[in-house]
C-alpha cells in the first residue's frame, strides 16, 4: 500500500514538472511570435510632438510605424491630446529610447525616420507602437512595403 502511494506521488511530481516545463516553453514561444525587441540604436527624446511623432535631440524626427493617432496640430482632433500624453508618460524629454528603423522604408516624405520605438519599463523594452494600439490611442495604419506588420501587435 505504501509502495503504491510512493509511486503515485512520484507520478504526480513528474506530471507537475512536465506541466511547468510545457507552460514555460509555450510562453517563450508566444514571446517569439510577438517578436523580440530588436533595437538598432539608442536615441534621446527632445520632445513629443503628438501621439505618433517624437523629436529627438540632434533634430531627428521619428514617425512611429504602422499606426496613426489623432492630430494635435494645427487642429486638435478628439483623442489627440490623450495619445500625446500617453506617450509623454513613457518618454518625456531626456528619455533614452530604442529604435528599430523600418528596413523597407526608413523615411517618410516629411523626412521623418520611420521606426518602432522601444521604451524601458521595469527593466524590459516595451514596443510603444504596440502599446498605443492596445490602449486604444492609435489605429493600425499599414503602408507597405514595411518591415513590420502592425496587425500582429493588436493580438
Ligand atoms: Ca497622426
Ligand atoms: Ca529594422
Amino acid at each position: 500500500m505504501r509502495k503504491v502511494f510512493v509511486i503515485l506521488a512520484c507520478g504526480v511530481v513528474v506530471l507537475v514538472c512536465a506541466a511547468i516545463l510545457m507552460g514555460y516553453s509555450t510562453s517563450s514561444q508566444a514571446q517569439q511570435l510577438q517578436g523580440q525587441p530588436h533595437i538598432e540604436r539608442i536615441a534621446t527624446v527632445d520632445y513629443v510632438v503628438d501621439g505618433d511623432t517624437i523629436n529627438l535631440q540632434g533634430g531627428e524626427k521619428v514617425r512611429l510605424v504602422g499606426i496613426n493617432t489623432p492630430e494635435v496640430h494645427p487642429q486638435e482632433e478628439p483623442g489627440g491630446r490623450e495619445a500625446k500624453e500617453f506617450i509623454e508618460n513613457f518618454c518625456p524629454h531626456g528619455t533614452e529610447i530604442g529604435l528599430d528603423v523600418d528596413d523597407l522604408d526608413s523615411m517618410d516624405h516629411y523626412g521623418r525616420t520611420i521606426a518602432v520605438v522601444y521604451v524601458e519599463v521595469d527593466g524590459s523594452w516595451v514596443n510603444l507602437n504596440a502599446e498605443l494600439l492596445r490602449s486604444g490611442h492609435a489605429e493600425v495604419m499599414f503602408i507597405p512595403p514595411s518591415e513590420f506588420n502592425p496587425y500582429k501587435w493588436t493580438r
